[in-house]
């Protein structure tokens, strides 16, 4: 179906959440809808903030600027605007965008009458997000753990927060999220691969080569290493690895003081594997 025959036919009111009729219109091809206008009220609120902490701080430099977390003497209480309350008020419109944009993606599942898997995979986005700049905070008793708002500040915190643990390769969840990440890369070349090659046949081949069917590709990877996980199944696996990264990187930040202490070095994490009896 022609794009624009498939609008008229899904461009239909209901599915919204909230607000019944009120936003359910689009604007050119953006649905906008009641979490449509709250993204565009945190987004306006929070690049506000953003531009009026960066005026008045040392540089407009786009790799050098910087909206940093309150220091540590405010723990977790309200900080003046310019030592810390620019970061508190743009994490908010942070959370608050992201979660409306979540939202805005269900109704338009919903009207589209499909599954919320796409914003469901989103939702473990933000709780990596959630727990860099508000779960560890708060379990840590100071904002100041939270990262700074800049692009190569941002850099330093994550370098600074590693070295505070020895080296953060030793951390146990680090590694299955950088696996799954690896994982999730070589899933996706390998799908994109084998669908490109049953779609696309050689340049050799006449013009009016038939397009390859599921059957080829099952076979190309019974052939090569015995078992074909099958259509549907790559992208089952594909979400479930790329959600398994997410998931494992907030888990190894936010046991990294609140479970293993700060100060404490990831690598004798390992001292159980070192001392067990088989070794002996
Ligand atoms: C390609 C989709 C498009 C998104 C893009 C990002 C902004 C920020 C704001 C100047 C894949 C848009 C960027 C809106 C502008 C200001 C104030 C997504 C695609 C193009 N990081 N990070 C980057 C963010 C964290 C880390 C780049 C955001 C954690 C490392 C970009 C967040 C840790 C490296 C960026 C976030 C961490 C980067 C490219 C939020 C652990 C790099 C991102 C909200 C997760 C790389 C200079 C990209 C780089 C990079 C954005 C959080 C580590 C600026 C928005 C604290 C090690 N990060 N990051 O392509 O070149 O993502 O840095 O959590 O090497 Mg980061
Ligand atoms: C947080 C992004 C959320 C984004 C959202 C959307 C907008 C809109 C608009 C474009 C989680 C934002 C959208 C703003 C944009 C438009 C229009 C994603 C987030 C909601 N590490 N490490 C990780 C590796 C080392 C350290 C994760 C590798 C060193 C610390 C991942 C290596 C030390 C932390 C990872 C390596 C160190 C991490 C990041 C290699 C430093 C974290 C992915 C090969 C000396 C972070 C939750 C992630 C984490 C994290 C990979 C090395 C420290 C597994 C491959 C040894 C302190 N590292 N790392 O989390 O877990 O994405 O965060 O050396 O905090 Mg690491
Ligand atoms: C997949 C797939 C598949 C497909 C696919 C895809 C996965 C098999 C069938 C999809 C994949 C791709 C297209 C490939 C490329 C994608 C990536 C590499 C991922 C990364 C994506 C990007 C970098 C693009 C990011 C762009 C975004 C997020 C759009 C930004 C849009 C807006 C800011 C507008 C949002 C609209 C809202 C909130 C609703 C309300 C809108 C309006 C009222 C519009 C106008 C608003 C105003 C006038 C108010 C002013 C507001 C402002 C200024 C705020 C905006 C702020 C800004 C900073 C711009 O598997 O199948 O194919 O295709």
């Amino acid at each position: 179906m022609a794009m624009l025959s498939f609008e008229r036919k899904y461009r239909v009111r209901g599915g919204t959440l909230i607000g019944g009729d009120l936003f359910d219109f689009w604007v050119g091809p953006f649905y906008v809808g009641f979490f449509g206008v709250t993204t565009i009220l945190f987004v306006l609120v929070g690049v506000a903030m953003i531009l009026y902490g960066v005026s008045q701080g040392p540089t407009w430099s786009l790799f050098r600027l910087s909206i940093n977390p309150p220091d540590a003497k405010y723990g977790l209480a309200f900080a003046p605007l310019k030592e810390g309350g620019i970061w508190q008020i743009v994490t908010v419109c942070a959370l608050g965008s992201f979660v409306s944009w979540a939202l805005r993606e269900v109704e338009i599942c919903r009207k589209l009458g499909i599954g919320y898997h796409v914003p469901f995979a989103f939702g473990f986005a933000i709780l990596a997000y959630a727990t860099l700049v508000v779960i560890r905070p708060v379990l840590m008793g100071s904002w100041s753990y939270g990262f700074p708002y800049g692009i190569m500040s941002h850099l330093d915190w994550v370098s600074n927060t590693g070295y505070a643990y020895g080296n953060f390769h030793y951390n146990p969840a680090h590694m299955i999220a950088i696996t799954f990440f690896f994982t999730t890369c070589f899933a996706l070349a390998l799908h994109g691969g084998v669908i490109l090659s049953a779609v696309n046949p050689g340049r050799h081949e006449t013009e009016d080569e038939p397009v390859k069917t599921p059957d080829h590709e099952n076979t190309f990877f019974r052939d090569t290493i015995g078992y074909s996980i099958g259509t549907l199944g790559i992208h089952r696996l594909g979400l479930f690895l790329a959600l398994s990264a997410v998931l494992f990187s907030a888990i190894c930040i936010v046991i990294s003081g609140p479970l293993w202490a700060e100060g404490s070095v990831w690598a004798d994490w390992w001292d159980w594997w070192l001392k067990l009896p088989i070794w002996a």
